[in-house]
């Protein structure tokens, strides 16, 4: 059975690519990883699926988290990069330590599912935290438990201990969480005016934008603020002004992006300063600072930072806005990622552009990490995949 998927595989490319793909599978199974197969196999009968298979043989260095027989559900579990941060045979992941995290990039880019800037793919998010490497925004713990290389290949497999679930949106995020109900109700009752004449929530807006990155008031900021706002209540262009000054239109600016010192541009065209001491990291906007109190929530569209103030600022700069948001557009249709996702040498507003995280590839490189998971047992086992698979 193995073998019959296997030589179908190698039926899309050269011989070495089977010797590979063998190594590969045989890893998986070192660990535990037996479904590889009935993986391979499903993927093959769609069309996406095949291209997924086509990207892994091209001899690209990648990294791959493979949980399941879902095309889409596997793309997400393949980061392009080398997240290893050493050439063992039981490779670590490179990670951030709590409250840091590290970003890498999927190969998930379904608009079904994600509509990121420049039709970027979807990111994941990770963190260490006493001693163990957790997934970040998964309903159910997920971390890794073990790992392995697959030797001659550059292929480092990781497990895990759950399948990992794609980002909602924006709406759907803020709704969800019962830390920003305030905001969701907020942007519910919000109206902007759409082309046509009628009117479209800010929510809608929002989750329609390519790219974006969210500054979002907890509940207890927006109590604290309660007066000022029922002050703006009526005054609908104040209110959408505000909350523009919580925004970065056009690009998704991770946590590992933003930097002590560095000043970005709102949707409302205001700067955006960002500093970091022992305490913390701070966002001012106009006279107003607010702690970063949560980082990387990630949406289909972009990413959420949950900040303790509301960034009360009236000010606009529609000029300034507008030329933020080109530069961002254009940054993201020439992001390339080689590794963890990091902020990028030419600086602010909004590139998302990356640099290599680390010594990794030269320029041009590809690299995919692999995550694999089996239903063994009762419970879900998984386990992720991450390397270079180096021809
Ligand atoms: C994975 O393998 C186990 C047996 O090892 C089997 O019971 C299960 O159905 C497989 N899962 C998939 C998705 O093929
Ligand atoms: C896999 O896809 C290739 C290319 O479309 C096709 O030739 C082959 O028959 C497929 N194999 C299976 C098992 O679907
Ligand atoms: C990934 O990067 C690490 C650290 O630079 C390196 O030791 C390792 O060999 C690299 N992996 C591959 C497959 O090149
Ligand atoms: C990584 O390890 C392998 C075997 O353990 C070795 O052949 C290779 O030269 C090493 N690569 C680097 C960059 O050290
Ligand atoms: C971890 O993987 C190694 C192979 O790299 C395997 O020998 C070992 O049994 C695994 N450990 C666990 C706890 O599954
Ligand atoms: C968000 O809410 C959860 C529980 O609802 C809580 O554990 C967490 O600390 C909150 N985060 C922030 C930043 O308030
Ligand atoms: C905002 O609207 C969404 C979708 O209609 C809904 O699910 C959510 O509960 C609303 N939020 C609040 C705070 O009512
Ligand atoms: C759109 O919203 C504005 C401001 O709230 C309101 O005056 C207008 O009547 C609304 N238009 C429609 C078509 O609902
Ligand atoms: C609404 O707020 C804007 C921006 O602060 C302000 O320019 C405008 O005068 C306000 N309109 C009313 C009717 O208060
Ligand atoms: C982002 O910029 C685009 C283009 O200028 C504009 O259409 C869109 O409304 C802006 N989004 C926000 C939230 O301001
Ligand atoms: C894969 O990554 C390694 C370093 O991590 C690099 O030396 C090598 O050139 C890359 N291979 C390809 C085909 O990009
Ligand atoms: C283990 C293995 O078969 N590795 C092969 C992977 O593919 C390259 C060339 O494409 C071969 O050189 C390796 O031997």
């Amino acid at each position: 059975m193995r073998l019959q998927s296997l030589a179908i595989l190698a039926a899309l490319t050269s011989l070495s690519y089977a010797q590979n793909l063998t190594a590969f599978a045989d890893a998986l199974g070192s660990i535990g990883a037996t479904n590889f197969t009935a993986i391979a196999a499903n993927l093959n009968s769609t069309s996406e699926g095949q291209a997924v298979i086509q990207t892994l043989l091209s001899g690209r260095n990648f990294t791959i988290f493979a949980p399941n027989n879902d095309a889409h559900v596997l793309s997400y579990h393949i980061l392009q990069g080398n997240f290893s941060s050493s050439n063992s045979s039981t490779p670590e992941l490179v990670s951030g330590n709590s409250p840091d995290h590290t970003i890498g990039r999927s190969l998930l880019n379904s608009s079904e599912f994600v509509t990121l800037e420049g039709n970027a793919s979807q990111v994941l998010a990770w963190t260490k935290e006493n001693g163990a490497i957790s997934l970040l925004n998964q309903p159910n713990n997920v971390s890794v438990i073990n790992s392995t290389r697959v030797a001659g290949t550059g292929i480092d497999i990781y497990l895990i201990n759950g399948v990992l679930s794609f980002p909602p949106t924006l709406s759907t995020l803020v709704s969800n969480s019962s830390n920003t109900t305030s905001l969701s109700g907020l942007l519910n009752s919000t109206m902007i005016p759409a082309a046509d004449g009628t009117n479209q929530t800010l929510a809608t807006v929002l989750d329609m934008q390519k790219g974006m990155t969210a500054f979002a008031p907890t509940n207890d900021a927006f109590s604290a603020i309660s007066s000022s706002l029922s002050a703006l209540a009526g005054n609908q262009t104040a209110v959408i002004t505000v909350l523009q000054n919580h925004i970065i239109n056009g690009t998704s600016v991770y946590s590992t992006e933003i930097t002590n010192g560095a000043s970005m541009t709102s949707a409302a065209g205001e700067s955006l300063k960002f500093s970091t001491n022992s305490s913390g990291t701070y966002v001012t906007s106009g006279s107003t600072t607010a702690k970063i109190v949560q980082t990387d929530l990630l949406t289909s569209n972009g990413v959420v930072h949950l900040i303790d103030a509301v960034l009360l600022n009236l000010d606009t700069d529609p000029s300034a806005a507008s030329s933020a948001y080109q530069s961002a557009t254009s940054a993201a249709a020439t992001m390339t990622e080689t590794g963890p996702i990091a902020a990028s040498a030419t600086g602010p507003n909004g590139s998302s552009s990356t640099s290599s995280g680390g010594s990794n590839n030269g320029a041009g490189t590809l690299p995919i990490t692999v995550h694999y998971y089996t239903m063994s047992f009762a419970a879900v086992i998984g386990f992720v995949v991450f390397g270079a698979y180096t021809v």
